[in-house]
């Protein structure tokens, strides 16, 4: 069966498109960022052939329980300015290796690239999500600069930094009611920052890097990007607020309820004092 032209795939358009809004945005300075997709393997089947292996890529850590699973994934060193002009280089499809200890490239990584040094985080929060949603296709990072900012000025527990957000704009509580994870600083690429982060991914879908980033989860790229948008969003006129001075008003928690109930979300237990 002839195979259809990859580039035309509306998973590799998404990545494409998606990475480029996000370096448009702000949130990825030179290789900073990286997104990992899992596709369906019927779907992929239609542009590649899938007994052709080009290359085998050694990982660091378990990724037994993924095993067969396929994903287009962003290149280690790749700066998302480039993927929209360079994505045969920038991005690669991979498939999981039955023994967990490698991934097999099917397509991309033209010039000789490997995933993203975040495999770990990547690997780890998809079979964190996967484990409690699994419609989860999407993990995403990118070093979103108001998130970022906050973690500088604003107390580092989940609670308040959640509550603050929420309070920042109506829509947060509807988008992400079960509130921000928050990690230690810790160094990156390593299975360290992966086990921390996935073990947050079990609770919340945006996982706060302090001095660093941010990592969002979702169905699909439209859904994550939304999501990370929303919080970033927050955080930016948290640093409007800040800016202008002295709180006159807030959206009380009374309100903050009221949205739950009208949107029928359930809002993080223990967060609202109602
Ligand atoms: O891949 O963003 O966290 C570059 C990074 C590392
Ligand atoms: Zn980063």
């Amino acid at each position: 069966m002839t195979k259809m032209n990859i580039l035309e795939a509306p998973f590799v358009k998404e990545m494409m498109e998606v990475t480029a809004n996000m370096y448009r945005l702000g949130w990825d300075e030179r290789n900073g960022g990286n997104v990992s997709y899992l596709l369906e393997e019927e779907e992929v089947a239609n542009y590649l052939d899938l007994t052709n292996v080009k290359r085998v890529i050694p990982i660091p850590f378990d990724g037994e329980k993924l095993a067969g699973k396929i994903f287009i994934v962003t290149g280690s060193g790749e700066y998302f300015k480039n993927v929209i002009n360079h994505p045969e280089r920038t991005l690669g499809i991979i498939r999981i290796s039955q023994e967990g200890n490698s991934v097999e490239l099917l397509w991309g990584y033209s010039e000789g690239g490997i995933p993203t040094s975040e495999l770990p985080s990547h690997l780890m929060s998809h079979m964190a999500r996967l484990e409690v949603d699994p419609e989860n296709r999407v993990i995403m990072h990118c070093h979103t600069t108001h998130l970022l900012a906050m973690t500088f000025t604003h107390p580092l527990n989940e609670r308040d930094f959640t509550r603050t957000l929420w309070q920042m704009c109506t829509e947060c509580l509807v988008v992400f009611p079960e509130g921000v994870g928050i990690i230690p600083w810790i160094v990156p690429g390593t299975t360290k920052i992966g086990e921390a982060t996935s073990n947050k991914m079990k609770e919340t879908r945006v996982v706060i890097w302090p001095h660093h980033g941010v990592y969002g989860a979702g169905k699909d790229i439209d859904e994550t990007f939304g999501l990370i948008e929303t919080a970033e969003k927050a955080a930016q006129v948290f640093t409007y607020v800040r800016a202008q001075g002295e709180i006159l008003q807030t959206i009380t928690d009374e309100q903050l309820a009221a949205l739950g109930k009208g949107f029928n979300v359930e809002p993080h237990e223990g967060y609202l004092e109602v």
